[in-house]
């Protein structure tokens, strides 16, 4: 089993061996070494996978002890030593530039070609707008703030009024994860224009105030198809990059279920709440936490739905009562009915700590979950990058699920 401990004396080695090849000439310098895209086999178990994370890898998805890893020569190397099976799909850095090749014209700004059904940052906003537009009855665009980089976080409020239970959706923490801001769309689209045509819609307009945020982190997205590459990003723009789904204040870096070192994919900041995305995202349900009574956080991949704690592998804790796990249980159970999803605890996955399920449940109780949208498995970059085919089935495929989670805020 690997340990945070072995992990941090890899580190120091490659800093050491780093520090003396810096005498050499530059000539000889060695580029850094090529990341693999590797599917790792025998991670089975909670304690495993969070073993995987902690080597510092980047683990894209999860399925039946099957993982699908971005991984160096060394951390490939290493976690074969400790057991695991890697066999490598190929060179990351080569398995984007043929995925973002594309079948057309590549057109500034936009997704790489073939994948223009995506909605960019600028895209959204323009769908967030004509929604507000045509809906003013029912809809509202704003801001909960700004992103790093001066972007506003929109969101779109729907129906009912301050005094009605609200519900939040949130999509795109992590930045290469596009299909999540279509789910957000979809949610936005459906409850607005279904609202004069649907009795069902209108229902649960009337009922509730639904709140959308499409992009929590639309620096780290927009990076992510700069220059009609894709790039394989996951983090925000701060410095080396913040995972801002380690970075909320609730058990912050507690338990062995996020990284200290910057360049790690699941780095958690210098601080809770050191990104203005996810500082300003909580500020936003602070003010709204006697209304807001239950949330998804969409992800992807692997068809999961997760509930909190994701910082400790028991059910029940301080925090969590007995009555309490069961109805993220039941409710969750219900949603993946629906969806075919797998229910689980989040930690079931991995620990995770800093979380916004942990830090919605934690602070607010807030009946917060995580979906990891399609695909279940991922092979080659389909996982990271599905084509937008994939857009209309894949969004749809939430509607019940949705209409669950809404209709548990009361
Ligand atoms: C998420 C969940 C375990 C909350 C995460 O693959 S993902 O990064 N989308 N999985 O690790 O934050
Ligand atoms: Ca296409
Ligand atoms: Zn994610």
């Amino acid at each position: 089993m690997l340990t945070r401990r072995r992990t941090w004396s890899a580190l120091a080695a490659a800093a050491g061996l780093a520090l003396l090849t810096a005498t050499t000439p530059i000539a000889d310098a060695q580029p850094a070494p090529a990341r693999g895209l590797y599917s790792l086999q025998g991670a089975h178990t909670s304690a495993q996978r969070t073993a995987v994370a902690n080597a510092g890898v980047d683990i894209a998805g999860s399925s039946d002890g099957t993982l699908s890893v971005v991984a160096t020569p060394e951390q490939a190397a290493s976690l074969r030593a400790n057991g695991f099976t890697l066999n490598q799909v190929g060179d990351f850095d080569q398995l984007l530039a043929q995925r973002s090749k594309g079948t057309g014209v590549y057109r500034a700004g936009d997704f790489p070609s073939g994948d223009e059904g995506y909605h960019t940052y600028a895209e959204t906003t323009a769908e967030l707008q004509k929604a507000a537009k045509d809906h003013g009855d029912i809809a509202k665009l704003s801001s909960v703030g700004k992103s790093f980089e001066g972007r506003e976080l929109n969101l779109l409020t729907i129906g009912g009024g301050d005094n009605k239970p609200g519900v939040l959706f949130t999509c795109n923490q992590h930045a290469r994860e596009h299909l999540t801001t279509e789910m957000c769309l979809r949610i936005v689209n459906r409850f607005t224009d279904g609202y004069a045509t649907d009795p069902k819609i209108k229902e649960m307009v009337d009922g509730h105030t639904i709140y959308v945020i499409p992009n929590v982190n639309p620096d780290g997205s927009e990076y992510d198809i700069s220059g009609g590459e894709y790039h394989g990003w996951r983090k925000t723009r701060q410095g080396q990059g913040v995972d801002p789904n380690r970075n909320w204040d609730y058990k912050w870096a507690c338990c062995g279920g996020s990284s200290d070192n910057p360049g790690a994919e699941d780095y958690h900041g210098p601080s809770a709440f050191s990104e203005p995305e996810t500082k300003a995202v909580a500020a936003f349900v602070d003010s709204h936490a006697q209304q807001i009574k239950t949330h998804i956080d969409f992800h992807t991949f692997s068809e999961l739905v997760l509930w909190p704690f994701g910082f400790t592998e028991d059910d029940t804790t301080e925090g969590m009562t007995q009555e309490e796990a069961k109805r993220f249980q039941d409710v969750g159970k219900e949603m993946a009915g629906t969806n075919g999803y797998t229910p689980e605890q989040s930690s079931d996955l991995y620990i995770t700590d800093g979380d916004v399920n942990d830090w919605a449940w934690g602070k607010h109780k807030i009946l917060s979950y995580t979906f990891e949208m399609y695909p279940k498995n991922g092979g080659g970059l389909d996982g990271f990058y599905p084509p937008d085919e994939k857009i209309g089935e894949q969004t749809t495929r939430n509607d019940a699920a949705v209409d669950i989670i809404i209709r548990e805020a009361k």
